[in-house]
């Protein structure tokens, strides 16, 4: 059995969509983020960058204390390695799924989160962030694009690259960008929107960067107010 501990964020929901893929039995444990329970001691026990998505697994493969991991590309490996399903074992494959994982973790993560930040969070409008992020997360959807061109899924067959991208482009609007620009992902992203478990994943899932005028402040404060204390 795995704990998983989720808000509805694509982070969140990437760990989501690998456990509905895999029919994986799992535990779900809503970390509320703007009442700050990702700050609460237990949470950061096994999640130490306050940050989710974080699993505990209680059946390690071989057996053993728990696994508890944060980094929602660790645990897309971890847990793909435990099974044996969405990363090939051959090296041209793993490879090629490899890169494409951390391409969304160090790139196309990033920078969509940027621009969904100055899009919809953000209590002032910020041109030069706005064009900064919207342009790079334009050029990010185009190499995704690019790769789509002549395949079904980004690595070739389904993969752990695909579970980890697939939440970064469903706020493409939130981004500032339309899919119809990007035809081969837009056919890609209709595939896995039509698949069952993504469709179970998303069940009643309010979307993350719907504008939230309502934010208050302590909520700013709590999302976006922390500094090094946090970490002490
Ligand atoms: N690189 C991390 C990023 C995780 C992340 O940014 N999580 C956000 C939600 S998507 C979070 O928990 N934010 C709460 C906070 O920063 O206090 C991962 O991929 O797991």
């Amino acid at each position: 059995m795995i704990d998983l501990y989720v808000a509805a964020t694509p982070n969140g929901l990437k760990v989501k969509l690998f456990l509905e893929e895999a029919g994986l039995p799992y535990t779900t444990h809503t970390v509320s983020l703007s009442k700050g329970e990702q700050f609460q001691p237990a949470f950061l026990a096994i999640s130490p960058n306050n940050k989710i998505p974080a699993i505990v697994d209680h059946a390690p493969l071989g057996g053993g204390a728990p696994v508890t991991m944060f980094e929602s590309g660790a645990i897309l490996l971890y847990l793909a390695e435990k099974l044996g399903r969405f990363i090939p074992t051959d090296i041209h494959g793993r490879a090629e799924v490899l890169q494409w994982l951390f391409w969304q973790m160090a790139g196309l993560g990033p920078m969509a989160g940027q621009i969904g930040h100055f899009n919809v969070y953000a209590p002032e409008k910020v041109p030069y962030a706005i064009e900064r992020y919207t342009r790079e997360t334009a050029r990010l959807y185009g190499v995704l694009d690019r790769q789509l061109t002549d395949r079904a899924f980004i690595a070739g067959e389904f993969s752990i690259a695909d579970i980890a991208c697939y939440p970064w482009i469903v706020p493409h609007a939130a981004h500032g960008q339309q899919l119809a620009d990007f035809p081969a992902l837009e056919r890609w992203f209709a595939a896995m929107s039509a698949r069952p478990a993504t469709q179970r994943t998303y069940e009643g899932v309010e979307n993350a960067y719907a504008p939230k005028q309502s934010l208050s402040e302590d909520e700013r404060r709590v999302l976006f107010g922390r500094g090094a204390s946090t970490a002490r």
